[in-house]
């Protein structure tokens, strides 16, 4: 599919211009656009990759990695990491992004935050102005069980998005649990406090029970993004 064209596209171009062989701990990401990516690096070649080492970001990535044939290492190991690679679910001029549609966003903050230089490739539909303008869901919040309703009704009452709402599972009776065993909340915001997603999610961190908020700030280097016609546009 035209999608699918435009995630490998977005992923083999960040690749070639940024995983060089001095790069030897590398993290990867979730969700459906790091496959290309491990696709990618896989290309090039067994030489390159046998001094390497793979960081992942939860079961998917782990099992990516190990699946590709690719070392793996654990963050314990290698707190610092030259380069992450990962996923998006929108990105805006400003390269701050929601992340946290595969419910992943709690160790992908820890290897985008580990990572010398994090790069972010998605598909077309991630490239926005304002976030929130295509992702319809909201920000993706991870929260202990145990505090979930509490933060819901600060979510509601307190922070303003009146419409958030636990994560609920679909091949699972109840609700989506998190690799580190936590929940989900989708929580929507207008407009307005998405031209300054810092604010708020420093708002929503300090809500106690909340482990991990998926608005990405500051962070990424660059966004590479596979366009319908075939072309890249990359965000810097
Ligand atoms: O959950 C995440 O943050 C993932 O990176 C995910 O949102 C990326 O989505 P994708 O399947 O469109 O790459």
């Amino acid at each position: 599919s035209v999608i699918e064209a435009s995630k490998r596209l977005a992923a083999y171009t960040a690749v070639d211009q940024n995983v060089k062989l001095e790069h030897r701990v590398i993290g990867i990401g979730s969700g459906s656009t790091v496959p290309y990516v491990v696709e990618r690096i896989v290309q090039q070649g067994k030489e390159s990759n046998k001094n390497r080492v793979f960081i992942p970001t939860g079961f998917q990535s782990k099992e990516l990695i190990v699946s590709s044939g690719l070392n793996l290492g654990d963050v314990d190991q290698y707190p610092t990491i030259d380069v992450t690679l990962d996923g998006a679910d929108e990105v805006d001029h400003q390269l701050n992004c929601i992340k946290g549609g595969g419910a992943c966003h709690l160790r992908e903050k820890v290897l985008a935050e580990a990572a010398t230089t994090f790069i972010l490739v998605a598909d077309y539909r991630k490239n926005v102005e304002f976030l929130g303008t295509n992702f319809k869901p909201g920000v993706p919040i991870e929260v202990v069980p145990f505090a979930y309703a509490k933060v819901l009704q600060n979510l509601h009452q307190v922070i303003g998005s009146p419409n958030a709402t636990l994560r609920m599972a679909v091949k699972k009776a109840g609700p989506v649990v998190t690799d580190n065993g936590n929940f989900v909340i989708d929580a929507p915001f207008d407009r307005k406090f998405m031209e300054e997603p810092y604010k708020i999610m420093a708002k929503i961190k300090m809500l106690t029970g909340v482990v991990e908020v998926g608005l990405f700030c500051h962070m990424a280097k660059s966004a590479y993004f596979g366009n319908e016609d075939g072309s890249v546009t990359i965000k810097l």
